[in-house]
């Protein structure tokens, strides 16, 4: 058996010491982050043998990111170190100071400075690579995200060809992580022929709302007919699965105190996946994925703890009330 494969870029990520506009931050602390490794790590948190193909800098940040994920148990084997492009950074602003300019209490804003990065020459070129080609030919799981068609032309083209290259067995999942900042300059047009190709797609409604127009999921599962399954959530609190034949399972999120977003829409993702590969039905599939997604929500960085496993078990087989 495989690994599950996530593909795309990854950066380094300055964490500010305190909430606030750049201008009243005292310090940063560097961190990891990229929603596809994100996901590589949770699900291999969630005990999912997972590889994660990107490209970096040769630079101090590329090893950091490549450094990080293997401590996490993901493997980097098909990881390429791009001589003359630096890894992507991006500054986290998140609001809650009170001061002018803030952004507000729970709310954060990413600062990207990745054009032009290694992984934005990631290209259909990545297929002659044998340890890419040997991953992907044998991974049980590929996860795509809408970030991946927005970096450049060549990435665009890795994507297309990836979808194009089906085989019996193998889940392609598709997050669309709609980043607008992303696709100023070029045509998001092109991302939901994409999106229908996927054998699972994940939404966010006010995402799909912003790039599609609509947010409801009957709706958007009428705008894309092809996946298997359509996962939309709602802000965080209630989530849907919606088959081909009309089905549909809808699961209220945890409660928790947010910390700090970023990452929790990929957490869920690799806990709906794990489900998924394990083959538990919709409900306990939603449930995994909130339970991952309350970890992210619950730290600062991009990634969260899982409770134990027992905890794991009781909650996936707790009636609605001892759920919710
Ligand atoms: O989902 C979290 C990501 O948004 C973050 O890690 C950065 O990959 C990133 C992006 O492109 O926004």
């Amino acid at each position: 058996v495989g690994r599950a494969v996530c593909l795309g870029e990854s950066m380094a990520v300055l964490l500010p010491d305190r909430p606030g506009p750049f201008e009243a931050v005292g310090a940063f602390r560097p961190s990891v982050g990229g929603a596809e490794s994100n996901v590589a790590a949770a699900l291999a948190a969630l005990g999912v043998p997972t590889a994660w193909i990107s490209r970096v800098g040769a630079d101090g940040f590329g090893r950091r990111l490549t450094g990080d994920l293997a401590a996490a148990g993901v493997d980097v084997s098909a990881v390429a170190v791009d001589p003359h492009r630096p890894t992507g950074v991006y500054l986290k602003e998140t609001g809650g100071s009170g001061l002018p300019h803030d952004l507000g209490p729970g709310r954060s804003r990413l600062h990207y400075y990745r054009t032009g990065s290694a992984a934005s020459a990631l290209s259909p070129a990545l297929l002659d690579d044998p340890a890419a080609a040997a991953l992907l030919d044998a991974a049980p799981l590929l996860h795509l995200t809408g970030i991946t068609p927005a970096l450049s032309d060549d990435c665009l083209a890795l994507v297309r060809a990836l979808l194009a290259r089906r085989r019996p067995g193998r889940l392609v999942s598709f997050d669309l992580n709609w980043r607008p900042a992303l696709w100023r300059l070029r045509d998001p047009a092109v991302l939901p022929e994409l999106l229908d190709a996927a054998d699972v797609l994940l939404l966010g409604a006010d995402e799909a709302e912003e790039a599609f127009g609509t947010g409801d999921p009957r709706a958007l599962r009428a705008r894309f007919p092809s996946p298997a399954t359509l996962v939309v959530k709602d802000s965080g609190h209630l989530v849907t699965a919606l088959g081909r034949g009309g089905g549909s399972v809808t699961e209220r999120a945890l409660h928790v105190e947010v910390v700090e977003p970023t990452g929790a829409g990929d957490a869920f993702a690799a806990g709906y996946l794990a489900g998924t590969l394990r083959g538990l039905d919709q409900r306990s599939r939603l449930r995994l994925g909130h339970l991952a997604a309350a970890g992210a929500l619950t730290a600062p960085t991009d990634h969260g703890a899982l409770p134990d496993a027992a905890t794991v078990a009781a909650l996936l087989a707790a009636d609605e009330r001892g759920w919710a």
